[in-house]
């Protein structure tokens, strides 16, 4: 399933690439399900004008404003989704690198489809998927699959080996929580930063605090993955809170 390198290589960095974890045929079919949600793009959807991220539209009358950025609800959208997100492959990975043995996939948290498109696409900055979820333990684990070629000119994701264990004060952060970019000692750590070149099938095991960026999708076709994210059964989101919005779903023991 994982051995002990990989373990102690996601422990230590914060991430895993699983080469060719997804089979083809299955990827294939949740292609065909997303271009069947895409045209006319199918709700729940978040589009490039809702983040204003760099490169947004700026409202969804301007050229680009109707392109979206994320298909949610991902589990409830189709069998093949929930398939994959509970299969063995996923589950039993998640519970070693999460040192647990049950687990609950987060409906609230990812939980979707990233649609990256080319021309009206945005740049997300250095953050930490934690900085808006609140649990009792900031330690869940985001599992993407990519279903295409992912690369620095399509939009792919950089990760900062090792962020998820250092102790960043609240100053290397913006307002928005992203990790600033005009000081000397943050710059040092980003540039230590590496790309997740993935292949269709290729999946990234991230922890929720290692701080990750992704340019625009510079290419011209789009980059399409699918993300879903899982805690510890025992570390409970806060009642009230997004985090708790919907209930997660317990995932199978083998
Ligand atoms: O694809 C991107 O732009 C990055 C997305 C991301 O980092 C996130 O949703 O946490």
């Amino acid at each position: 399933m994982l051995d002990h390198a990989e373990i102690t290589q996601f422990r230590e960095q914060g991430f895993l690439i699983v080469r060719n974890l997804a089979p083809e045929e299955l990827c294939s079919r949740m292609r065909d399900v997303i271009a069947d949600s895409m045209d006319p793009p199918l709700a729940p959807v978040e589009f490039e004008t809702d983040v204003q991220y760099p490169g947004s539209p700026t409202d969804r009358l301007s050229p680009g404003g109707d392109t979206p950025r994320r298909l949610l609800h991902a589990y409830t959208r189709d069998a093949i989704f929930r398939q994959w997100a509970t299969s063995a492959s996923v589950v039993d990975r998640v519970r070693l690198l999460l040192g647990a043995q049950d687990i609950a996939l987060s409906q609230n948290h990812h939980n979707c489809v990233m649609t990256k498109h080319p021309g009206f696409s945005s740049a997300t900055l250095w953050h930490q998927d934690i900085r808006y979820w609140l649990f009792d333990q900031p330690n869940l684990v985001s599992v993407w699959l990519a279903l295409g070629d992912e690369n620095d000119r399509n939009g792919g994701v950089w990760l900062i080996p090792g962020s998820h264990r250092e102790h960043l004060e609240r100053g290397r952060f913006d307002g928005a929580l992203f990790f600033r970019q005009d000081i000397p000692g943050n710059q040092a750590t980003i540039e230590t930063a590496v790309p997740a070149e993935l292949a269709c099938g290729d999946t990234l095991f991230f922890h929720s605090r290692t701080l990750h960026a992704a340019n625009r999708n510079r290419s011209g076709a789009i980059k399409i993955s699918v993300v879903f994210t899982y805690r510890d059964i025992n570390n409970h989101p806060l009642a009230g809170t997004r985090s708790a919005a919907f209930p997660d779903i317990p995932c199978p023991v083998a």
